[in-house]
């Protein structure tokens, strides 16, 4: 099948760069969104989010009549929805004492429904927002069929989940293997000769609810390792072991591959996919339950070991450097950071947030630092959440001269150890028992 022109539904972190790289092989995209800032953003050729490679692509796509925003739908070949899928803010799930977020798909029912009047015979929709299973198939197709066409036999339909990595998604769009799951072997072979256009990755064709489980089991299947990973750093806190150097020594077996422990688990996709499963099928699901529980409780351990580090809070001033989800990249959505300020908080430490990436991010409650000097000019510790390159590459005694802190907690061992206390710092890292005897205070 030939695609000369195709609607992109949703222009954010995936339909942007999505959308940007169809254009620049040389398909016509109509990019639709409802925010009609982001739109006028767009046509002048600028982005409203970062995301390495991206300003550029979208430039040359819209210097080259290729790529446009748009408030509205056009009749096109292909549509691809990639619209938001949220919690659902005043609603919980309940089972056997279980209590679970429920996704919010209300912007999937709306760009489904946006399609219909552009509906053609011989079209192909996908939908590539993360989904509970099988809602291609029983949520998407039955609006779909309000056209009056019928989802396999008058049109294609798809399944094409996005895998790609937040910082490094203009690469991995391209070189990743793509799955594509239609509701029949044709939507899948028509959706694979749409992202063949660009894909230099194996592209895989399945079922429809194959590929939403396939999605949802890669992004499961890496909480619940954190969770461990997680886990394993609190009991390192209380058997005096530095759960950093035990992790190491455990990864050099041929058959462990252990991940990071942190401050939690946050994004928009491994803090919030588990929860479809769970959603679905609390009965199945205990594990998947229970390693979302321990990663969102990961903060108040991290507020454990700043209490321990510096006594009761109250008063105490703490510069938070980092707010992001994760290194380098400036999503502060569904951050651990935030929760971890919060808590601090609530406790009455006064907290002030350094975020090199948003430092004029509007953080209700937080006390965003407009430097990191400010930050930390008067605070009495720092606290390292977020492992950004360049407070990786901060000179311990350069910081001891802008700050009056002499303690510091590193939760994501990003700093030496040696090299900050021969600064004068006190060392505490999270997960690191050993730091309660090498700290004298402690
Ligand atoms: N984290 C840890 N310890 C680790 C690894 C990560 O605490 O060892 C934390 C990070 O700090 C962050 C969170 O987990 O808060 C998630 O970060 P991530 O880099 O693992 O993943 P995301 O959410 O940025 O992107 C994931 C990717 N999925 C997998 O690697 C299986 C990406 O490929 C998906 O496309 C993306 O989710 C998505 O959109 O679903």
């Amino acid at each position: 099948m030939k695609f000369q022109k195709i609607c992109v539904i949703g222009l954010g972190y995936i339909g942007l760069p999505t959308a940007s790289t169809f254009a620049a092989h040389g398909v016509h995209v109509i990019g639709v969104d409802i925010n009609s800032s982001i739109i006028e953003t767009l046509n002048r050729g600028e982005i409203h989010i970062h995301e390495p490679g991206l300003q550029d692509a979208v430039k040359t796509a819209v210097q080259s009549g290729n790529f446009k925003a748009a408030a509205k739908l056009e009749e096109a070949d292909a549509f691809i929805i990639a619209v938001p899928t949220p919690f659902k803010e005043d609603k919980l799930g309940e089972h056997n004492g279980m209590t679970y977020k429920l996704a919010d798909m209300c912007a999937v029912i709306s760009a489904a429904e946006s399609i219909v009047p552009f509906l053609r015979k011989g079209n192909l929709v996908v939908l590539e927002s993360t989904s509970p299973p099988r809602t291609t198939v029983d949520l998407v197709a039955p609006i779909l069929a309000r056209s009056g066409l019928q989802a396999g036999r008058d049109f294609h339909l798809a399944y094409s989940p996005e895998r790609v990595l937040p910082g490094q998604i203009m690469r991995e769009l391209i070189e990743n293997a793509r799955v594509i799951g239609g509701v029949t072997p044709e939507s899948a072979q028509a959706g694979s000769d749409l992202y063949a256009t660009f894909v230099k990755g194996k592209i895989i064709q399945t079922d429809a609810t194959t590929a939403e489980m396939v999605k949802l089991m890669e992004n499961t299947y890496r909480d619940v390792n954190i969770a461990v990973a997680n886990e394993f750093s609190r009991l390192a806190d209380k058997f005096g072991v530095d759960v950093w150097e035990a992790i190491s020594i455990a990864n050099l077996h041929p058959r462990v591959k252990i991940l990071s422990p942190g401050p939690g688990v946050g994004g928009h996709c491994i803090s919030v996919d588990p929860w479809f499963f769970v959603e679905a099928a609390p009965e199945l699901t205990p594990l998947i339950y229970h390693s979302r529980k321990v990663n969102d409780a990961q903060p108040h351990f991290v507020v454990e070991t700043v209490r321990r580090a510096l006594g009761p809070l109250k008063d105490k001033k703490v510069a938070v450097l980092g707010l992001a989800y994760k290194p380098d990249v400036d999503d502060l959505r569904e951050s651990p950071a935030n929760e971890v300020v919060h808590l601090l908080q609530a406790e009455g430490a006064k907290v002030k947030a350094w975020e090199p990436f948003k430092p004029n991010a509007d953080m209700r409650g937080i006390h965003m630092a407009p430097s990191f000097e400010d930050a930390v000019a008067d605070a009495d510790l720092l606290l390292l959440l977020v492992n950004h390159t360049e407070f990786r590459r901060l000179y311990p005694a350069a910081v001891a001269a802008k700050t009056k802190a002499r303690i510091l907690v590193d939760t994501v061992n990003g700093w030496e150890r040696e090299a900050w206390q021969n600064a004068g710092f006190e060392f505490f890292r999270l997960g690191d028992g050993k730091s309660k005897i090498v700290n004298p205070k402690s």
